[in-house]
């Protein structure tokens, strides 16, 4: 898989495309990752990407001319043909979550375009995005935040990424339920002890007792989690 980043801030992706399971599986050439200056598309001496509000209002706003041409460079034009999803983070977006990491994880070119200030200019959005993205309902200061979130999301679930792939199936959000808590040595740790049944040896007591917990732990914390899918709207 190829990704794409597009940003005023390259410069915040070079710690995180080196590190971990994302620089792992760069090295290990699973995925190809490249953050872009959007400041290369522009053509004036100062490098403007941004300009004030029609209508008025606090801030700037990202001019089109820039992030439309970068997005051609990068992705091709929109259509039918374009072989790159092109993906705008914002509050506005579509809720990131497990499956549309999977669905993500499928595609072979991903761009991710990350917008500052108060964001973009529409056209540029309806001219050359194909969707929007959000992480959640909190505002950051720009998409890069974000867009490493995606990369991350997605790049955990490319074959090969994690050493092993039982990890990506049994965890949280891929089994719908929360993960129950965890524990490693020493046995007894400040007079809190790991639980009996995860040291007996018993794998089918072990595996009984985590899917219990897991049931607990989503019903108290996350029940939206359990709800039936439909059953909010009733
Ligand atoms: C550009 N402010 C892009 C996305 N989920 C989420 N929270 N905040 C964002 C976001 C905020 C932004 C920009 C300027 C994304």
């Amino acid at each position: 898989m190829q990704i794409d980043v597009l940003t005023l801030f390259p410069e915040l992706f070079a710690g995180f495309f080196d590190v971990s399971i994302v620089g792992n599986a760069r090295r290990e050439g699973i995925v190809a990752l490249a953050a872009h200056d959007l400041r290369e598309w522009t053509h004036d001496r100062h490098r403007t990407v941004d300009d004030a509000p029609y209508g008025g209002g606090p801030g700037m706003v990202m001019k089109p001319e820039p992030l439309v041409e970068a997005i051609e460079a990068l992705a091709g034009p929109k259509g039918p043909g374009r072989e790159t999803r092109v993906a705008l983070l914002s509050p506005q977006g579509k809720p990131l979550d497990q499956r549309t990491c999977e669905a993500l994880s499928g595609l072979s070119r991903l761009l991710l375009v990350c917008g500052r200030y108060e964001g973009v200019d529409q056209r540029a959005v309806e001219l050359a995005v194909d969707e929007e993205l959000s992480i959640g309902d909190y505002v950051l200061c720009g998409g890069e935040i974000p867009a490493m979130a995606v990369i991350e999301g997605v790049v955990r679930l490319l074959p090969g990424a994690l050493g092993n792939p039982e990890s990506a199936r049994s965890e949280s959000f891929s089994t719908g339920l929360l993960e129950g808590p965890q524990y490693t040595r020493p046995p007894v740790f400040q007079g809190l002890a790991v639980p009996d049944v995860l040291r007996s040896g018993d794998h089918a007591a072990v595996a009984e007792w985590r899917a219990h917990r897991a049931r607990e732990s989503t019903r108290r914390r996350r029940p939206d989690l359990l709800a039936t899918p439909g059953e909010e709207e009733s």
